[in-house]
């Protein structure tokens, strides 16, 4: 169609993040003939172990360049057909500088928020400004992405959606990645969380383990089942990776297994309004500037060359 986004149309501005060891570059820049602002995420895949043979990697049609050979060692760059070489590409457009900030490389702190600072601080940040839900919301009216269902639980109360994330292409296994997203709107996040919720925990976690099993042969002792926390979007998710996929957003400052909120609530009904929540929040988040003023945190200070200078002479 005419409102096809096309790659050679693509002119970068600025390059937000260019991460060597996940081999993905985060692009700012505009498409011709077209006014918004984009972000172009581009990630060499995973290798797949079904390319590892004579139709993949080591087909007739691989190109191998030879950088050197020296006694036993050899160095080469090799071509593989581009049916196995695809980036896996994602477009946001149009952009606004939220999402531009969510994929720059800048720097990071942990802030301690008590029950007191996310009724006071955090709290009314998310009220005011979050992340449109509307791709949550097509995916759960049936809008959107309806192919790639997993298993559609269509309880109003306790029901959840499975499907692959965004990040993950749906067939390597070496990479899975899916969210299960609940039907009931309002849980914004894990903070929310009480034992009015433990029936629908309970049911993302054994019936999406279930089918996970069933569709891609991974067993329930080999999937990371987690709530981030702060999340990006606040209509509550759960993310389920593969324990050896060592996935984005796994760290311990952000990720919160599933069955350890389970069983904080079933020990303490009301656990995540009483507990406090470490967070990370990174310096060109708006929320940064909220607890900077509170003094809760403190930006790093960039010495600035130009006095520097001035200084020595
Ligand atoms: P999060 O913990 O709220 O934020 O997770 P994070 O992005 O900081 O991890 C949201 C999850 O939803 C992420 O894993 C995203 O990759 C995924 N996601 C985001 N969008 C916009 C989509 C989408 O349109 N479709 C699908 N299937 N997943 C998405």
């Amino acid at each position: 169609s005419d409102n096809q986004l096309e790659l050679k149309d693509f002119v970068l501005e600025k390059v937000l993040n260019n991460n060597t060891v996940r081999k993905l570059v985060c692009l700012q820049g505009k498409f011709r003939d077209k006014s918004g602002v984009a972000l172009v995420v581009l990630e060499k895949n995973a290798f797949k172990n079904e390319d590892l043979d004579s139709k993949g990697y080591f087909s007739v049609d691989t190109e191998l360049k030879t950088f050197f050979q020296n006694d036993i060692y050899g160095n080469y760059e090799c071509f593989p057909r581009a049916s196995i070489n695809g980036i896996k590409t994602s477009i946001t457009y149009p952009a606004t500088e939220k999402h531009l900030a969510k994929f720059t490389q800048q720097e990071i702190h942990i802030v301690l928020e008590t029950p007191e600072l996310y009724q006071k601080l955090t709290l009314p940040h998310i009220e005011k400004e979050q992340f449109n839900l509307q791709w949550v919301y097509n995916i759960l009216e049936g809008k959107s992405e309806q192919e790639r269902i997993v298993y559609d639980n269509k309880c109003e109360q306790d029901g959840f959606v499975l499907l692959p994330d965004l990040k993950w292409d749906g067939i390597t296994k070496e990479t899975l990645y899916l969210l299960a997203i609940v039907r009931r709107r309002g849980i914004k996040s894990l903070r929310d969380l009480d034992e009015s919720h433990l029936t629908l925990l309970k049911r993302i976690r054994d019936e999406g383990k279930k089918k996970i099993f069933e569709k891609y042969q991974v067993p329930a002792s080999q999937l990371r089942v987690y709530f981030h926390y702060q999340p990006s979007f606040y209509h509550l998710h759960v993310h389920f990776t593969y324990l050896r996929h060592e996935a984005p957003g796994i760290y311990a400052e952000k990720a919160h297994l599933l069955d350890a909120a389970i069983a904080n609530i079933e020990m303490i009904p009301d656990y995540y309004q009483k507990a406090t929540l470490p967070f990370t929040i990174r310096e060109m988040d708006n929320i940064f500037k909220v607890y900077e003023t509170n003094g809760h945190v403190q930006r790093i200070v960039k010495p600035d060359i130009e006095n520097i200078e001035l200084i020595d002479k």
